[in-house]
C-alpha cells in the first residue's frame, strides 16, 4: 500500500539522492513531504509525484508520516528521531546520522544482509550504517558467509561528499581557484581540515583515544554489528581525497578457510549490489569516475594477499557514497520494512 514518506533534510545532498531513489526505485508514494529549515522553506521541488512545497520540521507533522528518513546531524536525530517514532501513531525513522547507530535496541541495517535485523527490531528507528562500512561491506559479507572473515584491514579514498554538499563545493571552488591563479596558490578550507585540492588528508572525523579517528572506528564498529561478528579485528586508515562523490577503498581479509581468487570472483559477480569491475588487461578496475551515480559497488584487483597467502585476499571496491552509502541504503531499508520476507534486494539499476 502505497505510503506517507517524510524527509528530513531533503535540500541536503542526501536528502535529494533520497527523492531520486525513490522515484527510481518505483516505491509506493502516496504523499511525500519534504522538511527542511524555515530559510529553505517554501522552495519547490519538481518530483515524480508533482511539485512539492519544502516545509518547515516540525514533530507533529513528522509524525503524521508512514515513513520519516532522517539526514540532518546527529544532534538533530537525538533530538527529534525518537519523538518522532514514538508510540503506535509515530513514524518509521530511517536515520542516517550515526546518533542511534551502536545502541542495543536499534538494528543497523543493510538490507542485503541483515534485513531481519531491521523487520524485528523493537524500536521504530532504524539506523542506516556510515557510508564507508555501507560501502565495503558489500563484498565482505559473500566473503564471510563462503570463507569465514577472521582479518579485515582497509584503507579508504574518501569523496568530497561524506562532507554534504558544502564538501563538495569546498572541493569545487577551491580546485578552481588554484587552476585559476598564480603557481603554488594553495585552496581556502573551512569545511575540511586541511585544503582539499590537490592534497589528500588522512583525517576524517574526531581522534580517539586510540588514534584511530571516529570515522575508522565505525567501520570496525560497524562491520562487527551488521554482520553480527562481535569480535572481529578490523583496522582502517581513512583517508580524504579530492573526489566528489564516490568512496575507493583497498581492502585485505584474511579468512579462517583457504580462499582462491577465482572463487572469490565468481562469488562476488554472483552477490546482490555488486558489479564486478575486474579485467586488469582491459584497464577495468573500480573507480570513483566509473562507480559514480550508480547503485551497485564496484569490486576489482581482485589478488591473492602476499602476507596471508592462501588464506589472504586483497581487493578494491568503490562505490557512490551518496546512494550505496546513504540515500539507497536508506530506502531499501524502507523497502524491506515493506516487503514481505524473502525480497530479493538485488538494486534494479
Ligand atoms: C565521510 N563517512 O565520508 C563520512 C560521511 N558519513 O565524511
Amino acid at each position: 500500500t502505497p505510503l506517507k514518506v517524510g524527509i528530513c533534510g531533503a535540500t541536503g545532498a542526501v536528502g535529494k539522492e533520497i527523492v531520486g531513489v525513490l522515484e527510481t526505485r518505483g516505491f509506493p508514494v502516496k504523499e511525500l513531504h519534504l522538511f527542511g529549515s524555515e530559510r529553505s522553506s517554501g522552495k519547490v521541488v519538481e518530483t515524480k509525484w508533482g511539485k512539492v512545497e519544502i516545509e518547515a520540521f516540525s514533530v507533529q507533522k513528522a509524525r503524521e508520516m508512514d515513513v520519516v528518513f532522517i539526514s540532518v546531524s546527529g544532534d538533530f536525530s537525538k533530538e527529534y528521531a525518537k519523538a518522532i517514532a514514538e508510540g503506535d501513531d509515530g513514524a518509521v525513522v530511517i536515520d542516517n546520522s550515526s546518533a542511534f547507530r551502536y545502541d542495543k535496541d536499534v538494528a543497523l541495517c543493510v538490507p542485503e544482509i541483515n534485513a531481519d535485523a531491521a523487520r524485528k527490531n523493537p524500536n521504530k528507528v532504524i539506523a542506516n550504517p556510515n557510508c564507508t562500512t555501507a560501502i565495503g561491506i558489500m563484498a565482505l559479507f559473500p566473503l564471510h558467509k563462503r570463507f569465514g572473515l577472521k582479518k579485515v584491514i582497509m584503507s579508504t579514498y574518501q569523496a568530497a561528499s561524506g562532507a554534504g554538499q558544502e564538501g563538495m563545493d569546498e572541493l569545487r571552488d577551491g580546485a578552481k581557484e588554484v587552476v585559476n591563479s598564480a603557481e603554488g596558490t594553495i585552496a581556502k578550507n573551512k569545511i575540511f581540515a586541511h585544503p582539499l585540492p590537490f592534497n589528500l588528508i588522512p583525517h576524517i572525523d574526531v581522534f580517539q583515544d586510540n588514534l584511530y579517528t571516529k570515522e575508522e572506528m565505525k567501520v570496525t564498529w560497524e562491520c562487527r554489528k551488521i554482520m553480527d561478528i562481535p569480535s572481529l579485528p578490523v583496522s582502517c586508515t581513512a583517508v580524504r581525497i579530492p573526489t566528489f562523490r564516490a568512496h575507493a577503498e583497498s581492502i585485505v581479509v584474511e579468512t579462517e578457510k583457504p580462499i582462491k581468487v577465482d572463487e572469490a570472483r565468481d562469488l562476488l559477480a554472483k552477490s546482490p549490489g555488486i558489479a564486478l569491475a575486474d579485467e586488469p588487461a582491459n584497464k577495468k578496475y573500480p573507480m570513483p569516475l566509473t562507480a559514480s551515480k550508480k547503485y551497485p559497488v564496484e569490486v576489482g584487483r581482485i589478488r591473492q594477499n602476499i602476507v596471508f597467502g592462501d588464506h589472504g585476499l586483497e581487493f578494491f571496491v568503490c562505490g557512490d557514497q551518496l546512494l550505496r552509502g546513504a540515500a539507497l541504503n536508506a530506502v531499501l531499508i524502507a523497502e524491506a520494512l515493506a516487503e514481505p520476507v524473502g525480497k530479493d534486494f538485488t538494486p534494479k539499476l
